[in-house]
C-alpha cells in the first residue's frame, strides 16, 4: 500500500506485506510452530486467486482452533473432526462460495476419518487443508494415527516408543484417499525449507483450482513440525520432519485431475482408449 503521507526514502519500499486473507493480530501458535506458515501460504492464495470476497474457512479443534480470528474471511467453527461435513453443507447452499477446512492430523485422520473419507467419496468441491505434524498438539502431546512408529509421545512413552503390536501403522492419508474417484487433486508438501515451502503453496494453489473449476476435492497435506510435542529445538524439528518424516510420509502429487486430462488426451490422440 502506497503511504500518501509519507514518502518511504529509496531503498526502504515495502516489499513484503501481510496478506489481505489474514487479520493483523498475533497468533497464539507456539514460537517455531509451523500452523502459522501454513496459515500465511492459504492467506497468499487466496490473496493471489481474487478469492477472499467469497472465502469460508471451516475451522478445526486442535492447535488451530482460533484459525477463525486469524482469517480475514468468513469462518465457521466445526466440532472435533466435522469440519468437511460442514464444509459440504456450506458448499451446497452457497455452491459460490470458496470453502475450505484446515484440520490436524488428530482432527482429520483420527476422529474425523470417516467425513473425510466420505467428503472425498462423494467429490464434494471443497479444499481441505491438512496439517500432519504426527501428534495431537493441542492436548498435550499425544500419539495420533501419524505418529511414527518409535516416536515417543505422552500415550507412546519411553523405551519404546509407538508399537505397531500395540497402536498399528501411521496411516497415510494422501495414499488413501486418492485411491477415491471423488478426490480430484490430493498432494502431500513440507515446510521443513523455503523450497519446500514454495512447493507446498503450489499445491495449495492447484487444490483451490480443483474446487473453482468444479472437478471434486483437493486436499493438501503438509508435513509440519510441533517443536513443542516433539520436545526439540525449532530447527531441529524442522529437520526431524525431513530425516523422519518424509521417509514414512512421501512428498508428491498423488492425484491431479489436470495430469489425468493431459493423459486421456494424449492416449486419444495415439489412438489408445484411456482406462
Ligand atoms: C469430541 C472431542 N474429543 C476430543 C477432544 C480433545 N481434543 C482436542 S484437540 C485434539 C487433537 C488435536 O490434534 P490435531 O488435530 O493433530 O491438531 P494439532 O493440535 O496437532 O494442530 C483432541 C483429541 C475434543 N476437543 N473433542
Ligand atoms: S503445541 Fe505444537 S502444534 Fe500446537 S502451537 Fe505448539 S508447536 Fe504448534
Ligand atoms: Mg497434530
Amino acid at each position: 500500500m502506497v503511504d500518501k503521507e509519507f514518502e518511504r526514502p529509496k531503498g526502504t519500499e515495502i516489499v513484503y506485506e501481510r496478506p489481505k486473507s489474514l487479520t493483523d493480530v498475533v497468533t497464539h501458535y507456539c514460537p517455531g510452530c509451523t500452523h502459522g506458515i501454513a496459515h500465511r501460504l492459504v492467506a497468499e492464495v487466496l490473496d493471489e486467486l481474487d478469492a477472499r470476497e467469497r472465502a469460508v474457512l471451516v475451522a478445526p479443534v486442535g492447535c488451530s482452533v482460533l484459525a477463525y480470528n486469524y482469517f480475514n474471511l468468513d469462518t465457521q467453527q466445526a466440532a472435533h473432526g466435522r469440519a468437511p461435513a460442514v464444509a459440504t453443507g456450506i458448499k451446497r447452499v452457497l455452491p459460490d462460495r470458496v470453502v475450505f477446512t484446515y484440520q490436524g492430523d488428530g482432527d482429520l485422520a483420527a476422529i474425523g476419518t470417516a467425513e473425510i473419507v466420505h467428503a472425498a467419496v462423494r467429490g464434494e468441491r471443497i479444499t481441505v487443508i491438512f496439517i500432519n505434524n504426527a501428534i495431537f498438539g493441542m492436548t498435550g502431546g499425544q500419539m495420533a494415527p501419524t505418529t511414527l512408529l518409535g516416536q515417543e509421545t505422552t500415550t507412546s512413552p519411553k523405551p519404546t516408543g509407538r508399537l505397531a503390536e500395540r497402536a498399528g501403522y501411521p496411516i497415510r492419508v494422501c495414499e488413501m484417499l486418492s485411491q477415491l474417484d471423488g478426490a480430484a487433486y490430493v498432494a502431500r508438501g513440507s515446510l521443513s525449507s523455503p523450497q519446500n515451502i514454495a512447493k507446498a503453496k503450489r499445491h495449495i494453489r492447484k487444490a483451490f483450482q480443483a474446487q473453482l473449476e468444479g472437478h471434486g476435492l483437493g486436499i493438501v497435506e503438509l508435513l509440519s513440525s510441533c517443536n513443542v510435542g516433539w520436545k526439540m529445538s525449532p530447527v531441529d524439528a524442522l529437520k526431524w520432519i525431513d530425516s523422519h518424516m518424509v521417509p514414512v510420509f512421501p512428498l508428491g502429487v498423488f492425484k491431479d485431475w489436470s495430469a489425468a486430462g493431459v493423459e486421456a488426451a494424449r492416449l486419444a490422440d495415439s489412438g489408445v482408449a484411456a482406462g
